[in-house]
């Protein structure tokens, strides 16, 4: 059986996949993506889980790409849900004609390079869980940074009676949890927004928390028109001004001190922020992740919202975290802490009673039974790596991704791993990915991507190949990067310290968007330094 031949492969259809789909057949290169969903979209396909939607503004989070595409789609709410942020990847696919470049339904369970020995010439070939196979002289990994589901490592979950869900691999049918007792395990940014719809529905609701989290208000609403209006009349202006901002978002972000400022001033900045609601409440002021006497103000400021809102002093205490805030990402929620103000919803901390064993009836924590029928598994990702390491990839040799990244991943420029030729990665480690905006930086990073693909191209290379010596040289400088400040004092995804046995490396580039950005144009601009063409 002949193996279909590409310029490019592509894993993963969501939005990284899909503009590099378009970006390639733009430059003329055969390209085919293979996508382990029934549709595009991906995080945005798998997790449907009630009250999902975007914690960045959805006039931010969309293509810009295409100003056309910008200024004729229109959202319906300031962070839209999940269904019309779907939808907009939906639109996008049928826009540029990209759905006949998909095989849907495809999981790719290895890649592996063949350096041409055979005379066949440097290609990648991917095979997919049913056998299939496809080869392509580039491979590019658009699998997204949160994308295999992390699960509690616990026994029991076949003996459970009712119905188990995880957020991140929710059904595509209505989930109805009306008149159940239902569990929900995790309080991070998934849990956040879901326990407020699942609360609302089910009899009984009980939160297993194993460590509380900061939210801030969404103050969701319908969007605005005369807002949309005056941002689509200075799109480029204002997408310019997000990619100067370390986290690639356009807002208000003070650098001036905290603890500069007098008191009743903070506390009035704080205050408007929260009112204003969304991630830009750490944009107050410029040393939060600086200076851990300006960390405690804000802290404090959270501290004594949740205190205010929530009615039970003991249930409060338990929602208040004791880490600093900024350690892991800031979640964004509609009416989080005001649920545990109803009388059918509880809060169990895992950190005194440990989850023991899932079992029929339910699950058991500490000494106590709780019965349910019902249990969402809200435990977020095996982040940055996850996806990657779950597919065999073999590089140069036969050496093999997941053993190389044993301790802990190595990259350069979270693009491309030294010794896996061919090979790109979209927001891979060591790219700022999940610490900023992640559309604008999936496109920063396709382009870069498909430009370098095309230099190879139009020069006739068969190989391109990212050195040793620059991947290390960046790997050391995205762990200096990671050190500077307080972010990693806190345990966090980013850190890899959410999945039992799973190297503590700080994984994101923390340097911000513009240095990286200038980083990867150096790079070009030297003749594509840190990579060898052959
Ligand atoms: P997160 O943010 O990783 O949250 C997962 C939550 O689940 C968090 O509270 C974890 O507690 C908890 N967790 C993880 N493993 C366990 C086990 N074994 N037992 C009990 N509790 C556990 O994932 P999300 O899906 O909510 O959000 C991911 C990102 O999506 C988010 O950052 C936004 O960018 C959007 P822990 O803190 O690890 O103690």
């Amino acid at each position: 059986m002949s193996v279909p031949q590409y310029d490019v492969a592509i894993v993963g259809a969501g939005f990284a996949g899909l503009y590099l789909l378009h970006r390639c057949r733009q430059a003329g290169l055969r390209a085919r993506i293979w996508e382990a969903g029934g549709g595009v979209g991906g995080t945005w396909y798998w997790n449907r889980y009630p009250g999902a939607r975007c914690d960045i503004e959805s006039m931010q989070y969309s293509y810009q790409f295409d100003d056309e595409l910008q200024q004729e789609w229109n959202w319906s709410e300031r962070y839209s849900p999940q269904p019309e942020i779907l939808a907009y990847a939906e639109h996008v696919a049928e826009r540029y004609q990209l759905l006949d470049g998909i095989e849907f339904n495809c999981r790719v369970t290895q890649a592996r390079y063949n350096n041409g020995g055979d005379d066949s010439g440097s290609h990648w070939i991917l095979t997919g869980e049913q056998g299939q196979t496809l080869s392509a002289k580039f491979c590019v990994m658009a699998t997204g940074c949160l994308s295999r589901p992390n699960w509690p490592q616990v026994e029991g979950y076949k003996d459970f009676a009712g119905s188990i869900y995880h957020t991140a691999l929710w059904p595509h049918e209505k989930v109805d949890f009306s008149g159940q007792r239902v569990a929900v395990i995790g309080t991070g940014s998934s849990a956040i927004q879901s326990i407020p719809h699942i609360a609302a529905q089910a009899r009984q609701l009980t939160v297993f928390q194993r460590t509380p989290n900061y939210s801030v208000p969404a103050h969701n609403q319908p969007m605005d028109s005369d807002h949309a209006a005056a941002v689509k009349a200075r799109y480029a202006d204002i997408r310019a001004n997000a990619k100067q901002n370390n986290n690639g978002i356009y807002g208000e972000f003070n650098t001036s001190s905290a603890l500069d400022a007098r008191e009743d001033e903070r506390l009035a900045e704080y205050e408007r922020r929260w009112q204003h609601g969304g991630l830009t409440f750490m944009g107050s002021y410029g040393d939060f992740m600086l200076d851990k006497r300006a960390n405690d103000t804000l802290v404090e400021f959270v501290h004594n919202k949740i205190n205010s809102i929530v009615e039970d002093p003991e249930v409060a205490a338990q929602l208040c975290p004791t880490n600093i805030i900024g350690g892991k990402r800031l979640c964004v929620d509609t009416n989080y802490y005001a649920t545990y103000n109803r009388d059918n919803v509880s809060l169990v901390d895992l950190r005194r009673q440990p989850l023991k064993a899932i079992n029929t009836a339910g699950l058991q924590a500490g000494d106590e039974q709780f019965d349910v029928d019902s249990i969402v598994v809200a435990t977020g990702f095996d982040a940055m790596t996850g996806a990657l390491n779950q597919i065999d990839i073999q590089g140069h040799a036969g050496e093999k991704l997941r053993d190389r990244w044993r301790d802990g991943p190595v990259s350069y420029l979270g693009l491309a791993v030294a010794g896996f030729p061919n090979l790109f990665t979209v927001t891979g480690p060591g790219s700022p990915s999940v610490l900023t905006n992640m559309l604008p930086t999936i496109e920063q990073h396709v382009e870069w991507i498909s430009d370098c693909i095309m230099h190879a191209q139009q020069h006739q290379y068969t190989e391109v190949a990212a050195t040793a010596e620059a991947e290390q040289q960046w790997w050391r400088h995205v762990q200096e990067a990671g050190a500077s400040g307080l972010k990693q004092t806190t345990d966090s995804w980013y850190l890899g310290a959410n999945v039992e046995g799973k190297a503590r490396v700080f994984m994101p580039y923390l340097g911000g968007f513009p240095a990286y950005v200038e980083k990867c144009e150096e790079v070009v601009r030297n003749n594509y330094e840190g990579f060898v063409f052959s």
